[in-house]
């Protein structure tokens, strides 16, 4: 016997359900109105009058009404679980097309259906089956999601990682970069434009830093790139060979007034005569312009002994120098003009005329803006340039901007000079040590500005503490 319960909206419909699920030979037991229409209870093979019929009946509404149950809560369940009821489902209808004898199997379903601890249920061997496998695959289906969703969590935080250190080389190289002249159209990693940057505290020249920058990988560390690069820019800074001027020669410094040629003359002729004698250097001036122009240069041929030669204006410097052929050393005194004064270029043509054998060397001040030594280059390139002085070293606070005028006109620096006294403030250069002194002038002014910074905004904050 099969029994079962329908529920419509009106009769009709409740006994339209009947026929489809039961067929026309289906016997109606009973029908009500309810909340929610008519319930009709029917059953196929009934046969009235039997005891055992009724409870049969009553076990298999019992029955039905408890799945309806296990399906609403299912409804609620995630969609395994639904699933599980469905198989529940076929082993309930596996049970009621059964023999009605079979009250055993029946009941074992059903004392697992009214039970909702679900590892109950598979008291039922076959039950215990239906649910190893869905234990097993739901457990499987979890460890899978639990695995995905750690792995895209890992892969989320790293894209998140490599996404904000992209904007932070972004921003700093945006910073790096903003206001300068530097041709921003080369592409630039963001350690190269942190090492360029470095070269311009250093005052190197925007086209020193870019040829610096370009030279170096980006496999080492930045401060392993910056050690490289310091080397390169020594490298690249050409110097004369040590002692060059104690082997004698006939030299000439030029270059803008106040920069130190005449007292670097004085340290240079004192020093000859204290090594090799007297007899061995001649002074010559050609600083004729100006009111008691070489007095300076007077005072110290004579203190030291030497003979001073005077070439007049629009005088022949080749024939004064023909004079002291005999000297070991010669030393050529010019006058500081600005390059507009009218006897400057009369004082260039004597210079150039002299030639080869008059070794020129542009004396640079380091306490001077680079723009200014640029245009100094400028003006006495013309006179062919041998090398160049770096006078005031003890002065100045940066030295990148003379260096890059040696480095990227390839004028080597033949000697500097770090204070006013004679003989001692002279010395030939080693450009590891200039590269470095530069460095350690850059990280000063750095770390001053820095606490200057620092200060002026504490005495903001005060200030507005104190309501000022
Ligand atoms: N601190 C310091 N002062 C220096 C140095 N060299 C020269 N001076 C000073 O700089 C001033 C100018 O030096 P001069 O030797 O007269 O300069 P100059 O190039 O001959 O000047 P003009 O003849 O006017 O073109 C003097 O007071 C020197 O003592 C140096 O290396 N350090
Ligand atoms: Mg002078």
């Amino acid at each position: 016997m099969k029994v079962k319960r329908f529920t419509a909206a009106n009769m009709q419909q409740a006994l339209r359900l009947v026929t489809q699920a039961l067929g026309a030979d289906a016997v109606i037991l009973s029908s009500k109105k309810v909340s929610a229409g008519f319930e009709v209870v029917a059953a196929l093979d009934y046969q009235p009058g039997h005891e055992q019929e009724r409870s049969e009946i009553e076990r298999q509404l019992q029955l039905q009404q408890e799945l309806e149950e296990a399906k609403a809560a299912s409804r609620a369940a995630p969609a395994a679980t639904k699933k599980r009821d469905e198989r529940y489902e076929e082993r309930l209808a596996f049970a009621g097309q059964g023999d009605v004898s079979s009250k055993d199997s029946l009941s074992a379903v059903l004392s697992g259906l009214k039970n909702d601890d679900f590892s109950r249920r598979s008291a039922d061997p076959m039950t215990a089956t239906v649910t190893t496998e869905a234990t097993a695959r739901n457990a499987a289906e979890d460890a899978i999601l639990q695995r995905r969703s750690g792995q895209d969590e890992a892969l989320y935080n790293s894209v998140i990682q490599q996404m904000s250190g992209e904007l932070r080389e972004l921003k700093d190289w945006m910073v790096s970069h903003q206001g300068s002249a530097w041709d921003t159209r080369r592409p630039l990693t963001w350690q190269q434009s942190q090492l360029w940057q470095r070269c311009q505290d250093v005052g190197l020249e925007a086209a020193w830093a870019d040829r610096v920058t370009s030279r170096i990988g980006a496999d080492v560390s930045l401060e392993d790139a910056w050690n490289k690069a310091l080397k390169l820019i020594a490298a690249d800074l050409p110097v004369a060979p040590n002692g060059l001027l104690d082997r004698g020669g006939i030299y000439a410094l030029v270059g803008p007034t106040g920069a130190g040629k005449t007292t670097t003359i004085g340290k240079l002729a004192a020093q000859f005569v204290i090594r090799h004698g007297a007899e061995s250097v001649a002074l010559i001036t050609l600083d004729n312009y100006r009111v008691a122009a070489h007095d300076q240069l007077r005072t110290f041929s004579r203190i030291l002994g030497v003979t001073l030669h005077i070439v007049p204006v629009n005088g022949d410097l080749n024939k004064t120098l023909d004079s002291v052929r005999d000297k070991k050393l010669v030393l050529v005194d010019s006058a500081g003009l600005a390059s507009q004064d009218p006897h400057f270029s009369v004082q260039l043509s004597m210079l150039k005329q002299a030639g080869t054998r008059l070794k020129k060397l542009l004396v640079l001040p380091l306490t001077s803006q680079g723009r200014c030594l640029q245009e100094n280059y400028e003006h006495f390139k013309a006179a062919g340039l041998a090398g160049c002085v770096f006078t005031k070293l003890d002065e100045c606070f940066s030295l990148g901007p003379a260096m890059s005028i040696s480095a990227l006109t390839q004028l080597p620096v033949t000697l500097v000079t770090d204070g006013p006294h004679i003989p001692d403030d002279v010395h030939y250069p080693d450009a590891d040590k200039l590269v470095k002194l530069a460095e350690q002038m850059a990280r000063m002014a750095r770390t001053r500005w820095q606490a200057a910074e620092a200060m002026s905004f504490a005495t903001q904050h005060s200030s507005i503490q104190h309501g000022v």
